[in-house]
């Protein structure tokens, strides 16, 4: 077992919470100052546990074990979504840090913008495994107020910096220590989860365009009205996909925007941000052949225009079977009987990691399943429990 410092690991999960702090929670979107400064904050921890750390070109944050092989690659992301969890990323790149200082041989990782406030999609893990053309983030924008990606890196001071591209041979592989994001944990009354598979997030925009007008004088026969449009599309998309979906597929419209947003205006526009994941490719093709025949089926219907956009793709990956045995055997010996098996209903840049070295996670319950919300939280004696699993299972890894 290492020599795991929960006072030290600890200290910096609180440290890291007050950098943004907002509420209960933190709120630090992707190259926001306070963003900058805990990227600033992961790279002196990393020096001070013997890490030689760097910044990349799209804020990528890696801290170097300077000693011989082998080697494992340890961590996560430090942005969080707006006003949300000071753990979801938090947790794992920290528990890399408390690896590090434990003196396993470990490079620990903080990919850029995992949670996707630009609209490129995994920004930071699909850069490091090469995954990620210029001309991407050229086309990047802020998926909240539009602003360039370019422009975002060059006011955060990162224009020019080269980008991190890793070399799977230099690692055994990529752990990733997570927050579950949902109650199966919890409900079953277990510590820890060995994830089996993570879940691919399709994204879309889906622009709506009618005729703004009257609220009053425009009669209900002859306006064109963009909300109500897509409102229609919403429901039968709710109304088809229970026949469609895969038993653990969900489909989530986070974001509907009308313009002009006003109370006596007939809205002339509408702008979607909907998405679906699945774990299986086939599931995901189904769900995007069923939203494309909707869409259609609208602009068969409607009086307005709907227009359907990919915004991402990602991979769903199955954790590798090698690593999951040396978090379960891990689990096993620390916590018996008190863990199991389970998918992640998350995205996270360990599917990405998966593409080019082994990969695999661990979880720890969330209280109360929340999660994206200033109210997420996790017991520290479950935080510092599977610290423990997941330092045992790094040993048995770089020992293997
Ligand atoms: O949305 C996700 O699954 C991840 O937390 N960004
Ligand atoms: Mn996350
Ligand atoms: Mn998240």
């Amino acid at each position: 077992m290492p020599a795991i410092d929960a006072a030290a690991f600890l200290r910096d999960l609180h440290a890291l919470r007050e950098i943004g702090r907002f509420r209960t929670g933190v709120h630090r979107p992707t190259y926001s100052p306070q963003d900058m400064e805990s990227r600033r904050w992961l790279m002196d921890r990393m020096a001070e546990c013997g890490l030689d750390p760097s910044i990349d070109g799209v804020g990528t944050v890696l801290g170097r074990h300077p000693g011989p092989g082998p080697h494992l690659l340890v961590g996560s992301h430090i942005e969080t979504q707006n006003e949300a969890g000071w753990l979801d990323g938090a947790l794992g790149v920290v528990a890399g840090l408390a690896l590090a200082r434990a003196g396993l041989p470990v490079d620990v990782v903080a990919f850029a913008d995992e949670e996707g406030h630009f609209d490129v999609g995994f920004l930071g893990s699909r850069s490091a495994i090469g995954d990620l053309a210029e001309a991407e983030i050229d086309a990047g924008r802020n998926s909240h107020d539009g602003t360039p990606l370019r422009d975002a890196l060059a006011a955060a001071g990162l224009a020019g910096l080269p980008r991190l591209r890793l070399d799977p041979a230099r690692y055994r592989g990529f752990l990733e220590m997570h927050i579950e994001q949902g109650t199966r944990l919890e409900g079953a009354g277990h510590a820890v989860g060995i994830v089996t598979g993570i879940v691919a997030i399709w994204q879309w925009r889906i622009v709506i365009e009618g005729g703004q007008d009257h609220a009053g004088g425009t009669t209900m026969a002859e306006r064109r009205d963009a909300g109500l449009a897509a409102v229609r599309l919403l429901a039968a998309i709710d109304r088809e996909f229970p026949r469609l979906c895969g038993e653990a597929s969900t489909w989530t419209t986070g974001r509907i925007v009308l313009d002009p947003g006003a109370a006596s205006i007939i809205p002339g526009r509408a702008e979607i941000l909907f998405q679906f994941r699945d774990v299986a490719v086939p599931v995901l093709e189904r769900m995007e052949a069923g939203l494309r025949a909707l869409v259609r089926e609208s602009n068969r219907r409607e009086r307005c225009t709907a227009r359907l956009e990919a915004v991402s793709r990602a991979t769903p990956a199955l954790c590798d079977p090698d690593l999951m045995r040396a978090l379960s055997g891990a689990a096993e010996a620390i916590c018996p009987g008190n863990w199991q098996a389970l998918p992640s209903g998350a995205g996270h840049d360990a599917q990405n990691l998966a593409r080019i070295m082994p990969a695999a996670m661990l979880f720890v319950p969330s209280i109360g399943g929340v999660s994206h919300h200033w109210a997420e939280d996790t017991r520290e004696e479950d935080l510092v429990q599977g610290l423990r699993v997941l330092g045992e299972a790094a040993e048995r890894i770089l020992a293997g």
